[in-house]
């Protein structure tokens, strides 16, 4: 059996772009040359002193940054300025949107990225992630990037993935056309096509939410999680409660396995904790190219019109039949 690299499947979904320039193919190789340094950090975080801990400064979130992510910031952008084809990126651990004007003035691209999701799991070696959106920009090419260039809606994806930093390394992503898992082999340095043409199983058995607010979630969601504790032999009940603290590394195995995530509204996160640009719309757009359902918990998250650069949303994903449930309960 052939094996498909990433980059050799990169250049043959280059042609589902007829005409395109191929940038959008150089944005996600980017990302892969960057997801490849920062892995390589994480790899030996248990034992680069220079790494672990604090990095002294706090993010826009007022969350205490690891050195891991300040330097997992420095690698995705230095990645993605270096190959022209991005004009800006909005990041979780800048307050700001930062603009490579002077490079890339002529490029056509925006990025959004959380550049190492669930980074309180660094120093207890649990599976922690990137996570990102790509857009074309809205105002004019060859003109400074503006704000609305970022607030756009999910709907208006051209790409979005995410890499996870687990057992294995894994690139998964979607330009639109189904989603596609990529293993990394250290041995050689080369990621391999290892799950094509992903989909959340229409059913699962598998809900993750920090039950530790579900004291102060709205009522629908509070009977949902009871719902799932429930023994129904007949609808597989009661299901199986996974969550790590790490979205990403839930959210992968929830794609593969079958299940549902929530980060609902809660006393201390009333519009949920989550970020929309680089958090909820990512999934979003992956979720639905898997078959699965992404919400706030009432409106289809990608519907939603960004007003903020780091707006925080409730998000629900997952499959489709888990979805539709706990929709009927909200
Ligand atoms: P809590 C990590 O900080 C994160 O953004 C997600 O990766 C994760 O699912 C969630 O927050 C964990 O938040 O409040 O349950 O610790």
């Amino acid at each position: 059996m052939g094996f498909t690299t990433l980059g050799e499947f990169i250049l043959d979904k280059q042609s589902d772009f007829p005409g395109s320039s191929g940038d959008l193919s150089s944005i996600i190789s980017s990302i892969r040359l960057a997801g490849k340094i920062v892995n390589q950090q994480i790899n030996k975080a248990g034992l680069a002193k220079h790494i672990l801990g604090w990095a002294g400064s706090e993010n826009i979130q007022g969350e205490q940054q690891q050195k891991l992510d300040v330097y997992a910031d420095e690698q995705f952008r230095k990645a993605l300025e270096n190959r022209k084809m991005v004009c800006g990126i909005a990041s979780e651990e800048e307050d700001d949107f930062i603009t490579f004007d002077n490079n890339n003035k002529d490029a056509k691209y925006v990025v959004m990225i959380d550049p190492l999701d669930g980074s309180s799991n660094i120093d207890v070696n649990v599976s922690i992630g990137t996570i990102f959106s790509v857009y074309k920009r809205v105002t004019p090419v060859g003109t400074p990037v503006q704000l609305e260039d970022f607030l756009q809606p999910g709907t208006a994806q051209v790409a979005a993935g995410y890499i996870v930093y687990g057992s294995s390394m894994m690139l998964v992503y979607t330009t639109g056309h189904g989603v596609n898992g990529f293993t990394y082999d250290p041995g050689i340095g080369v990621y391999f096509l290892s799950h094509k043409n992903m989909k959340f199983p229409e059913d699962g058995r598998i809900y993750s939410i920090n039950e530790g607010n579900i004291n102060s979630c709205e009522k629908g969601v509070q009977d949902y999680v009871k719902y799932c504790q429930e023994d129904d032999k007949a609808t597989n009940r009661p299901y199986s409660a996974r969550y790590i603290g790490s979205l990403v590394a839930d959210f992968h195995r929830n794609l593969i396995k079958g299940g549902i995530y929530v980060y609902p509204a809660t006393s201390k996160n009333p519009n949920g904790k989550l970020r929309l640009l680089y958090e909820c719309n990512p999934f979003a757009f992956i979720a639905e190219q898997a078959g699965g359902i992404a919400t706030d918990g009432k409106r289809r998250i990608m519907e939603i019109q960004p007003t903020e650069l780091h707006q925080r949303e409730p998000l629900f994903t997952g499959s489709k039949n888990m979805m539709n449930k706990i929709a009927s309960m909200m």
